[in-house]
């Protein structure tokens, strides 16, 4: 039997792709959440679940439904390269709202951030938690910002947070790339129990990717919260390699095809401009 925390869990970003898988299991477990999200809920609500439509950009309405709430799983905001017009709001002001609500709740901050904060290190590369935040456009830019805001958060006000980049979150693996950076739903809702549940994380990051042979990530803070993933893409091997596309940053980078949206720069294949 998993534990229940003590206080209801606040997520925000319910009615997206991981939302939903994350409401079916923690739901499941019988833990008491708080949903929301600026669209909709698209599925009858769960037992122990009450939703409500907010907008991140509202710090008033996410400092009233943090209201009594330990945990804050912030999926929510955009999720794919944008313009910075609309990156700004949502992920950058709304991650602020999240953070102060958190510090008024005292309450933990599990961060949905992405392998776009460091996309631009080569594939070839094997990283560390520590390793240089290399953001491959304005999303992965926000994402960033969110884990350093934890780690501003936890110094400045002992706000505890757990920052997962998340790999490619998808029902399967579907190219070559996604055979190192694939985290299964399964992998991604037992991390998301453990992080809730750990007792102590002070700030830290953790790579979202299940148990991938050919992983580009190394070191992390895992065992401070007890999590180890037990899927793979790995059997997804002899059908996905060789699945690539003709794009050069895209094929380069571990961040794919962000790397090339809106890239201007002409000079990627001479060694001299790494
Ligand atoms: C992400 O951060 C995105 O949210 C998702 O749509 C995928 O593009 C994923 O990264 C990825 O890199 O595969």
């Amino acid at each position: 039997m998993s534990q229940i925390p003590a206080r209801p869990v606040l997520l925000t970003g319910a009615s997206g792709a991981l939302g939903r898988q994350l409401t079916k299991y923690l739901s499941g477990l019988g833990w008491t959440l708080v949903l929301t999200d600026i669209a909709p809920f698209p599925e009858p609500l769960p037992p122990n679940c009450r939703f409500e439509r907010a907008d991140l950009a509202d710090g008033v309405a996410i400092l009233r439904l943090a209201e009594g709430c330990g945990t804050i799983l912030h999926f929510g905001g955009v999720s794919v390269e944008r313009p910075f017009s609309e990156v700004l709001m949502p992920n950058i002001a709304g991650l602020y709202h999240i953070y102060e609500a958190a510090r008024r709740e005292k309450a933990r901050v599990i961060f949905a951030s992405s392998n776009h904060s460091i996309g631009f290190h080569e594939r070839s590369e094997k990283l560390d938690d520590d390793c240089q935040m290399l953001p491959d456009g304005y999303y992965g830019l926000s994402k960033a910002y969110g884990e350093l805001m934890g780690r501003m958060y936890w110094y400045k006000h002992g706000v505890e947070n757990v920052n997962i980049r998340i790999g490619s979150s998808l029902p399967e693996p579907i190219n070559e790339r996604m055979l190192s950076t694939y985290l299964s739903f399964d992998d991604l809702c037992r991390f998301c129990e453990r992080a809730t549940l750990a007792e102590r994380t002070e700030s830290c990051v953790i790579w979202g990717a299940s148990a991938n042979k050919s992983s580009f990530w190394g070191k992390d803070a895992r065992e401070t919260i007890g999590w180890e993933p037990t899927d793979s893409a790995d059997s997804f091997a002899a059908q996905l390699t060789g699945v690539v596309t003709k794009e050069a940053a895209t094929e380069r980078y571990q961040g794919g095809p962000y790397t090339d949206i809106d890239r201007t720069r002409v000079d990627l294949a001479n060694p001299l401009f790494r």
